[in-house]
């Protein structure tokens, strides 16, 4: 019998995952503690058999079928079986209403987002649904539509997993994914009043979903984006039949692939305004807010995966008379991805935090501002980072990770969504840019300083350092728009990264503290923070390397 290459297997992703485990025991407060650890334990648990699961199991997808044997149309979805569970596990361990319940402290959402980081991977992403849903209560929430609230919010939130509906959010159409002024999609009023949605979505992620927020142009209403309205629609009338529309296709995408997203022809669906049909970005974005940070906290867990079996691994598996996790450049390489996980870790969790904050009215001014500015960061950057981390993480698998039963291709290109979803990297850098416009940089800096108060100079002048000159590029390159815009996204990495660094760094100084964070901290640092452009105008003018047109001679 030649060798057998024992397969990497998932440690308990809760009882094990040191950084996890360091921030409880550190940040999440203790008297919160009780009714949040078996729910992570039960989620960890979960996420352990899947593991297992899917390695005897082929994978599955969602079949779209669209017309009966008789001719009728029905544009049935049949899911795939964890697809299948996932209302019982979101009611049971509660990946919504968590998020919801009323703590005049705030910390219900760090709690909800723990939940989501365990279950996020075994999920399928069933967490997309869940991000749109979350993002759709708080929208509805904060508004003044009475009946739309008493009706489809105790849904969302509800602890049955008979009565729990769902969301979509339907913005992207054919013209524009990221410029969503572009919307085609018209709302009408019938004779009766009611309004109804007529042209065609071209990404709704998490058809399944009984409810949905559109964006739709009031008939006769004029160009761009202030003149669209935000629509709350139900998929299904009361037989559950599909309600003036119909499911086109699903997409066949890279990743994501559990995920049943679909292309949907809209002919008079039922709708309500959110508001006056008017500014629909402005009211969706409070949905925005919530998805990028399920996006944000969905993209560590994927590194987390990543992590863990590259290192279950490299003690399994022998080269040149060693375990790999014995060899120094092999270490070496994985040790250098660890810090950017923790630091993402713990910037991410900050987001669910102010967020957390906001909500329950106990934030300041200045966290209320930071908390603006960090969402669009903390999206961005853990977004690049998990195809990064992911695609490094397989590679120390060397070609096994390239082949599609052991499970690993799948998670790179799952990866390769984060900095999609809910807007691209240089989307996100310009609503950064949005963000400081409003706020200005003085409360980041605030913010950042509160973490620094008890560090040694060494290590507060390295965070200072480039934070300053983040701050200097942002004052003289805004006389100039095409030079803001072109360093955007240097500027947001580098804030993403020095804020992530002054977190590291304040939890280094916490009592109980794992020692490994300082380790992690210095390693962070050595990897530099500032990714500025070098000059300010420099991004500008590179742009003329695009010109592909030969240079006469
Ligand atoms: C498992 C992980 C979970 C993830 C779930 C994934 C689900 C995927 C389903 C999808 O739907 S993916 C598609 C998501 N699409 C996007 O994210 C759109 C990306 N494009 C943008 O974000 C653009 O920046 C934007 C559409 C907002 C640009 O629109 P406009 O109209 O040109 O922007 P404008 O005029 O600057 O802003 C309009 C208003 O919105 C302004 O307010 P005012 O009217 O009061 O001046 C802005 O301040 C406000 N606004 C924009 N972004 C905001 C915001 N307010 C707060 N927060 C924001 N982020």
């Amino acid at each position: 019998m030649s060798f057998l290459q024992p397969a990497p297997s998932l440690n308990n992703p809760y009882s094990h995952d040191r950084v996890l485990q360091n921030w409880l025991r550190t940040v999440f407060p203790a008297a919160h503690r009780p009714s949040l650890i078996p729910d992570l334990q039960a989620l960890a648990k979960y996420a352990m058999e899947a593991y297992a699961e899917r390695l005897v199991t082929p994978r599955q997808e969602p079949v779209l079928t669209q017309w009966d044997a008789w001719g009728a149309r029905v544009d049935r979805i049949t899911l795939t079986p964890t697809w299948d569970h996932g209302a019982s596990i979101t009611t049971q361990h509660g990946l919504l209403w968590s998020g919801h319940v009323k703590d005049p402290t705030g910390w219900m959402r760090c709690a909800q987002f723990a939940r989501v980081y365990l279950y996020h991977v075994a999920s399928e992403f069933y967490t997309c649904p869940l991000a749109m849903t979350d993002g759709a209560t708080t929208i509805l929430k904060a508004s003044e539509a009475q009946s739309l609230i008493d009706r489809a919010v105790p849904r969302f939130l509800s602890h049955d997993p008979e009565r729990l509906w769902l969301s979509g959010q339907w913005m992207t159409e054919t013209p524009g994914g990221s410029d969503v002024s572009r919307t085609e999609t018209v709302a009408r009023q019938d004779a009766q009043g009611q309004w109804r949605l007529y042209g065609r979505k071209w990404f709704s992620s998490a058809i399944i979903g009984e409810t949905a927020m559109a964006l739709a142009r009031p008939d006769g209403a004029g160009p761009g984006s202030s003149a669209i309205g935000l629509f709350y629609l139900e998929t299904r009338d009361n037989d559950g039949s599909w309600n003036g529309l119909q499911v086109q296709r699903l997409k066949d995408k890279l990743g994501t692939r559990e995920l049943p997203t679909a292309e949907v022809e809209l002919d008079g669906i039922p709708a309500w305004p959110i508001g006056e049909p008017e500014h629909g970005v402005r009211r969706i974005a409070p949905m925005l807010n919530i998805t990028r940070t399920w996006n944000s906290i969905c993209a560590i867990a994927t590194m987390r995966r990543a992590i863990a079996l590259a290192i279950d691994y490299s003690c399994r598996r022998q080269a040149f008379g060693e375990y790999l996790l014995e060899q120094p450049l092999h270490r070496n390489t994985l040790a250098d991805v660890i810090p950017e996980f923790e630091a993402g870790f713990h910037l991410s969790f900050a987001v669910t935090r102010l967020l957390g904050q906001v909500e329950s009215g106990s934030a300041t001014d200045t966290e209320t501002a930071v908390w603006r500015i960090l969402t669009p960061l903390a999206k961005l950057w853990t977004g690049k980072l998990a195809v990064q981390i992911t695609s490094e993480c397989l590679e120390a698998f060397g070609g096994a990770s390239y082949i599609e039963d052991t499970g690993l291709p799948q998670l790179l290109r799952d990866a390769q969504v984060y900095p999609l979803w809910e807007g691209t990297t240089n989307v996100l850098a310009l609503d950064t840019l949005r963000a400081l416009g409003q706020t200005g940089i003085e409360p980041l800096r605030q913010f950042i300083e509160q973490r620094l108060r008890n560090t040694d100079p060494s290590t507060a002048a390295a965070i200072r350092q480039p934070f300053d000159a983040a701050a200097h590029f942002l004052e003289k390159a805004s006389s100039q728009r095409s030079h803001i815009e072109a360093g955007a996204r240097g500027l947001a990495l580098t804030l993403a990264r020095t804020t992530a660094a002054a977190l590291l760094t304040e939890n280094t100084g916490l009592a109980n503290t794992d020692p490994r964070t300082g380790l992690a901290l210095q390693r962070f640092l050595s990897h530099g923070l500032d990714r500025l452009p070098d000059k300010y105008d420099d991004a500008v003018a590179e742009t003329s390397l695009l010109d592909d047109e030969p240079t006469p001679n």
